[in-house]
């Protein structure tokens, strides 16, 4: 590496000078550096990907406060402006849009500068307050790591971008004191407020109480003064802390999406938490009682000895996860941080860390069960060149290539039928019903599509179906496998797994995956199921990676209708 270091200095001696930037390779870790004439690390662009939301440079992690207001589209998002770790410099960075694609960065919202948050301005949430008024809670953290809720409102409400904020004089507005007993280091996140019928504002703040997980419940009547309520939303007795918590109304009639304080007989709650441990975002469908101001879910609850069976908005790399009602097009879109799975190192060479997902539709399914995701339908206008198949048998054994669209960069649409569905794979009862394991131990042969694939096939990244059956019936795994991704083995290379609670004999499996440079967000069963990885192949990059369809199994497919798009770049940040 110092004889690499030589080079660039001396190309720079030699008059290649301020305009030449200096690429050198380091072999320990296929990654390119770039340094500028001033030997500073410029962001490495070979995974960064082009139409995921990421800041310019530096680090991101939690979406923080996504609304709409006044026509314009605004993401907040906890941001290290200094570099591609995090650290005690965490901010509120802050983009718009027209659409939600195409991004344009604002100067930070918030930073850390005042007692109550001089150690980060942490996440929260906006609510918007009759007469067009967001208000953003948030939490500070001191200089003691104790952590508080806070309030910033815009300085000029006349300005439609919203380009400062300001913190009130009465901050910190909720704090952990002797009495309220709250853990002092383990009490942020506030969410969206909504409003009761008695005029009082809610809101929940993640907690915990040694292993018990809680979402603290705080009202109040004019947003400045606030009252912890003798109970909690909800808990859970070993669950650990419950980070960005999320609570809002879904309707029980079609896709639309519903403001956060509307209740009513055609409507039911989500409670989402992140859990700390294992840093996967989980969600709870239930009622919410509004006499006794509790969340009563339909299902367990978030303990861990059965957390493989609550359900997750994304069985890959998804986190801190906020969503938001869009008045304009009647949905709720969510929103969540991808991290890299790429060694830390890595990441600060490549001077960036951490995306958001395609913001997603959500909606409750029809079973009343479970929640729909689906990407937002303004990232269709990227749709460049097309390229499509019908009815095209493939055969155990067989590797179809897809080509005349960009691989590495890519929207692509695939549904299977499947016959002679008696030659499954039969599910051994004494096996734990936690799909990830399904895909990592006992998966042989499936189908699907194998994405970012290099030519000889020394890296690929696979996402496919495998259908099990039992003495009653057909249990449908989704699998996504980064094990053979890259030939960089430093990074995280774990293979996922999601239930799609689809019927094969009477039901197509469909699969929608959106491949970008590095980012690989698969949806399977029509947004049942999703599962994103991070994946850097060292040879299967830009023009040199591939895409196939395939079927590995025993069973008979029929790719029913292949539709793929290459993906132009948005303009983000
Ligand atoms: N990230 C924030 C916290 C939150 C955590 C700090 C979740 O507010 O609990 O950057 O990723």
């Amino acid at each position: 590496m110092a004889s690499l270091h030589l080079l660039a200095t001396l190309l720079l001696i030699l008059g290649y000078g301020r305009s030449v930037i200096a690429h050198i390779i380091d072999e320990a870790s296929h990654q390119t550096t770039h340094y500028s004439s001033n030997n500073m690390i410029i962001p490495n662009h070979t995974y960064r990907p082009s139409f995921h939301f990421l800041p310019s440079k530096n680090w991101m992690n939690d979406p923080n406060g996504p609304m709409r207001y006044k026509g314009m589209y605004h993401l907040f998002y906890q941001h290290n402006p200094k570099a591609a770790v995090w650290n005690t410099a965490i901010e509120w960075g802050h983009s718009i849009s027209k659409d939600l694609v195409n991004w344009f960065p604002l100067q930070p919202a918030l930073t850390p500068n005042q007692p109550y948050d001089i150690k980060g301005c942490w996440s929260g949430s906006i609510t918007i307050l009759p007469n067009q008024k967001p208000f953003i809670l948030y939490t500070g953290i001191d200089h003691n790591n104790h952590q508080t809720q806070n309030l910033a409102i815009p300085k000029n409400l006349s300005d439609p971008l919203l380009r400062e904020w300001v913190k009130l004089p009465n901050n910190p507005l909720m704090k952990p004191t002797l009495g309220n007993k709250i853990n002092v280091t383990s009490f942020r996140d506030p969410t969206t407020a909504w409003l009761g019928h008695d005029g009082f504002w809610r809101v929940i703040v993640g907690s915990q109480e040694n292993e018990k997980g809680i979402a603290i419940l705080y009202k109040s009547k004019d947003f400045l003064h606030w009252i912890k309520a003798k109970h909690p939303l909800n808990s859970a007795k070993k669950s650990g802390m419950w980070e960005c918590p999320d609570f809002y109304p879904v309707s029980t009639k079609g896709k639309i999406g519903i403001e956060t304080s509307v209740d009513g007989p055609q409507v039911r709650h989500v409670l989402k938490v992140s859990l700390y441990d294992t840093s996967h975002d989980y969600y709870l469908i239930g009622t919410y009682d509004t006499t006794k101001d509790v969340f009563v879910p339909d299902e367990k609850g978030f303990d861990k000895d059965e957390l493989y069976l609550v359900q997750r908005y994304d069985y890959g790399k998804f986190y801190a996860s906020k969503t938001f009602y869009d008045g304009a097009k009647k949905r709720r879109v969510l929103w969540g941080w991808i991290n890299e799975s790429s060694v830390q190192q890595d990441d600060e060479k490549k001077a960036w860390s951490g995306i958001q997902a395609i913001p997603r539709t959500v909606w409750l399914h029809e079973s009343g069960k479970q929640l729909i995701q689906w990407p937002i339908a303004e990232i269709e206008k990227l749709r460049g060149h097309h390229v499509k198949l019908h009815s095209k048998v493939l055969k155990p054994g067989t590797l179809l290539q897809v080509s005349g669209v960009t691989p590495a960069q890519a929207d692509v649409e695939i549904s299977f039928q499947v016959s002679k569905l008696e030659n499954a794979q039969e599910l051994n009862p004494s096996w734990k019903l936690d799909p990830q394991i399904l895909c990592s131990q006992k998966a042989k042969g499936g189908f699907g599509l194998l994405v970012l694939a290099s030519k000889g096939m020394q890296e690929y990244t696979s996402v496919f179906f495998m259908i099990f059956k039992t003495n009653k019936k057909y249990v449908v795994v989704m699998c996504s496998d980064q094990s053979r991704s890259s030939l960089n083995h430093k990074n995280d290379l774990t293979t996922y797994g999601a239930f799609v609670n689809v019927d094969p004999a009477h039901e197509e499996l469909s699969l929608r995956i959106l491949i970008d440079q590095s980012v690989v967000e698969s949806f399977g069963g029509k947004g049942k199921a999703c599962i994103t990885s991070r994946v850097y192949p060292t040879l299967a990059i830009n023009d040199k990676a591939h895409l196939h369809a395939f079927n590995n199994g025993t069973l008979h497919v029929k790719i029913t209708r292949l539709s793929a798009w290459s993906m132009k770049k948005a303009k983000v940040n």
